[in-house]
């Protein structure tokens, strides 16, 4: 008599059509409960994906795929990595056998490769080895320089820089914002806490009221979906009277550098404009709101709860010490400089009384405020799956601005993200469950 205790096994025989006997009956009911397939819908938005993972190693693994590929501007294969991940995210339970995988979507061979390996031995030699190589090492480091990217970290590599020390001895030139993200290097790349997230929305909001009486603000990106920490605190700023919250964004960065809260802050303007044709291809769908990316000086607390900044926070002109805050010009060539003058400023001390935190800020008028909501509070995912479903299953064109029908010839409004999920033909997934 064999005692059926190992799923895998009795699966697989099963799979290669050995005979297979069973003597205990209440066992088998148990086996063919565990390896009932897993079934879900293939858009990541018509899915409710909470921050409660039951299958952490597999998405890491995968995602760790999904960041090397785009790293590597193999943004097809980021993708695909990406949703393949995104559908064991949002499983009940955690995946046991590859048989309960059959028929969901969006698993390539690549990625059921990958599955089976670490279901098996518990790790992808791959991903291991990927991620202990010297290409992978040096593209995230360089990469977590605020401002570098995957193409200038490529350029650097083949150029023999590998690391920050062989990046400061060398000649290269940086602009202004990778200047301060190299400054503040350590800072940046510490993950923010939902406390600073509060810390710093709470100045926000008395700044944005302080110089339009009436506008307000939302914290959006992933603290909206209920997140604990981040690599960044997203803002979007609006005010109820149409027109209203224009030049918003300048009078809130001149307050914010006045208090010296500013370590470096640029700002790009709004640049949208509907036409009766429908909304043109933009080349990208995050440039064409009045948006700010800034780098925000926040005290830390003391033991006892008191707020501490040893230097110039509140004086008028911003911190006079080494951090001088920016200008707000664009990054002309005058602005660039080597990267050798930063020294090594990154280094933590125990001495500093703030932090360096990554805090973007976008206005929107109150007309295209329920698009810029469900556009900016991500997933990153699952923004590109909402924009998917519009294009493909619905021919509309959804951005941060707007849904346009391509059929109907018009753009369909709405005051509500609900109303924008009824427009899709979806059912209304809270951001909480936006964590695809
Ligand atoms: N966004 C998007 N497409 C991008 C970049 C951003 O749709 N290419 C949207 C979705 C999330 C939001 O903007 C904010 O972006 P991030 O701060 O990068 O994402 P996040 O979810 O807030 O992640 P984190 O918690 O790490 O900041
Ligand atoms: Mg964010």
């Amino acid at each position: 008599s064999v005692h059926l205790l190992d799923v895998s096994w009795f699966t697989e025989s099963m799979q290669a059509g050995h005979p297979v006997q069973i003597l205990d009956r209440h066992k088998l009911q148990q086996i063919t409960e565990e390896v009932v397939a897993f079934s879900v819908p293939s858009y990541a938005c018509q899915r409710r994906t909470t921050l409660e993972n039951h299958n952490m190693v597999l998405t890491d693994a995968l995602s760790l795929l999904a960041e090397n590929a785009e790293l590597s501007e193999e943004d097809g294969r980021g993708v695909a990595f990406r949703r393949a991940a995104a559908v064991l995210k949002c499983l009940p339970e955690p995946v046991r056998s590859m048989a309960q995988l059959r028929g969901l979507p969006c698993l390539g061979d690549h990625s059921l490769r990958v599955i089976k390996e670490i279901l098996e031995t518990g790790a992808s030699s791959e991903v291991e080895s990927m991620r202990e190589s010297e290409r992978y090492k040096a593209l995230k480091v360089l990469t977590g320089i605020f401002g570098v990217g995957a193409k200038t970290a490529d350029r650097w590599i083949r150029e023999g820089i590998q690391d920050l020390q062989q990046l400061r001895d060398s000649e290269q030139t940086l602009n202004r914002a990778q200047q301060a993200g190299l400054e503040h290097y350590h800072d940046l790349n510490q993950l923010v806490t939902k406390a600073e997230a509060d810390a710093i929305s709470e100045i926000m909001e008395r700044t944005v009221i302080s110089v339009l009486p009436g506008a307000q603000m939302t914290l959006i990106g992933g603290f909206r979906r209920g997140k604990q920490t981040g690599h960044d605190i997203d803002f979007l700023i609006t005010h109820p009277e149409e027109g209203r919250e224009e030049g918003l964004m300048s009078k809130v960065v001149s307050c914010l550098e006045a208090q010296g809260f500013l370590l470096y802050q640029k700002t790009t303007r709004n640049s949208y404009l509907e036409s009766s044709s429908g909304p043109g291809r933009p080349s990208s769908n995050m440039d064409r709101f009045e948006r700010c990316f800034s780098i925000f000086k926040l005290a830390k607390e003391d033991k006892r709860g008191e707020t501490l900044m040893e230097d110039g926070a509140k004086t008028l002109n911003g911190d006079p010490g080494s951090h001088s805050p920016s200008s707000g010009q664009s990054q002309a060539s005058g602005d660039r400089k080597r990267a050798s003058e930063d020294g090594a400023k990154d280094k933590p001390s125990k001495h500093k009384r703030w932090r360096a935190v990554r805090v973007d800020l976008v206005v929107s008028p109150i007309s295209q405020f329920a698009f810029a909501l469900l556009g900016w509070t991500g997933s990153k995912l699952f923004e590109r799956e909402l924009r998917r479903w519009a294009g493909h299953e619905r021919s509309m064109s959804l951005s941060s601005h707007a849904l346009f029908d391509s059929k109907q010839g018009r753009y369909l409004r709405a005051t509500s993200e609900e109303e924008i999920f009824a427009h899709l033909g979806l059912e209304f997934i809270p951001p909480s469950e936006r964590n695809a």
